[in-house]
């Protein structure tokens, strides 16, 4: 919660008492995902062939990282809820009825020195397919958080596993919020929704079966210049005033620029400090912060 600013407990507090106010999932009564229909029309030739649906799961993660482990490739996983949806850093993830939960099993042979390569890929997969199909235009903020305008639509979370150099698979988490009421949410997740911001509900199985098909179009282009160039586009981060938290501290500084191996470029007086991983808050021009 911290990341979000504010103080941490009292954040934490309204979001719990926020969160257990239900009922706030306002598409309760539609129509849940159909696996059959998804796959009548899906246009891959082999991401999401092998696909699995739960009405409910703890975390699509945790069971494409248990299926990974036994070898599986391609596989999709979705669930319709998620009871412990997880984010980074061990955050929760909020995954109710509407909204589009799902992890890919992928097996890139690159080294896991190159496994940001992935994470590129996907966030620009994922914001095409929302334009393509939904006509709106997210952004990205550094590093996986798909924003519309300055708000949180989606996320992503990629989980890998090396032997030795090599990387031995990537489980790849996509979150959007597609149709649910994010006034549901604490307000300074600066949440949102498709369904909110486009002002209709959307086809989950439309937009998954798009956000498969981009997805396996730029993991083909894996390290290309075309996806750098489109993931630096997209940026909602560059330009902004921010703050990094990292492990080695925190980091105040104006965002020059985002390097080709997903660093970012932090301008601090009359230093460039590149930083590798972090949590980005931006500070100028969000929510009056
Ligand atoms: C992310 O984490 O943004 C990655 C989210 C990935 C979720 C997918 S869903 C399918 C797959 N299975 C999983 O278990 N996870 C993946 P992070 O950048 O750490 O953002 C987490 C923070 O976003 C939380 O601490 C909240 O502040 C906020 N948040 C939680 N749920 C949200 C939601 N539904 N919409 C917007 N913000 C949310």
């Amino acid at each position: 919660m911290a990341a979000y600013g504010g103080d941490a407990s009292s954040a934490e507090a309204r979001r719990r008492s926020k969160l257990s106010a239900g009922p706030h999932h306002r598409d309760r009564e539609l129509a849940p995902l159909d696996k059959d229909r998804i796959l009548s029309c899906l246009g891959t030739r082999w991401l999401g062939r092998d696909m699995r649906l739960f009405a409910q799961l703890a975390s699509t993660n945790e069971l494409a990282i248990s299926l990974a482990q036994k070898g599986e490739s391609g596989t999709v996983i979705l669930a319709e809820v998620q009871t412990r949806g997880r984010g980074r850093l061990s955050r929760h993830w909020e995954s109710p009825s509407g909204g589009i939960w799902m992890s890919l099993i992928l097996r890139p042979d690159i080294p896991i020195a190159l496994a940001y390569q992935i994470n590129m890929a996907i966030c620009v997969a994922v914001c095409r397919a929302i334009s393509n199909l939904l006509g709106l235009n997210p952004g990205i903020k550094w590093p996986n958080d798909l924003l519309i305008g300055e708000r949180k639509v989606g996320g992503i979370l990629m989980e890998v596993q090396a032997e030795g150099e090599r990387l031995e698979y990537a489980v790849v988490g996509v979150g959007i919020n597609a149709n649910i009421d994010p006034s549901a949410f604490p307000d300074d997740w600066m949440a949102t929704s498709l369904s909110r911001e486009g002002g209709s509900e959307v086809s989950r199985t439309a937009l998954i079966q798009r956000t498969l098909l981009e997805i396996e179009r730029a993991y083909e282009n894996l390290g290309s210049m075309e996806i750098y160039d489109e993931w630096r586009r997209r940026s909602a981060t560059i330009g902004r005033m921010v703050r990094i938290s990292a492990n080695s501290g925190e980091l105040v500084g104006e965002v020059e620029d985002l390097a080709e191996d997903g660093a970012l470029l932090l301008r601090r007086n009359d230093e460039v400090v590149r930083v590798l991983a972090g949590d980005c808050i931006h500070l100028r021009g969000m929510g009056g912060l």
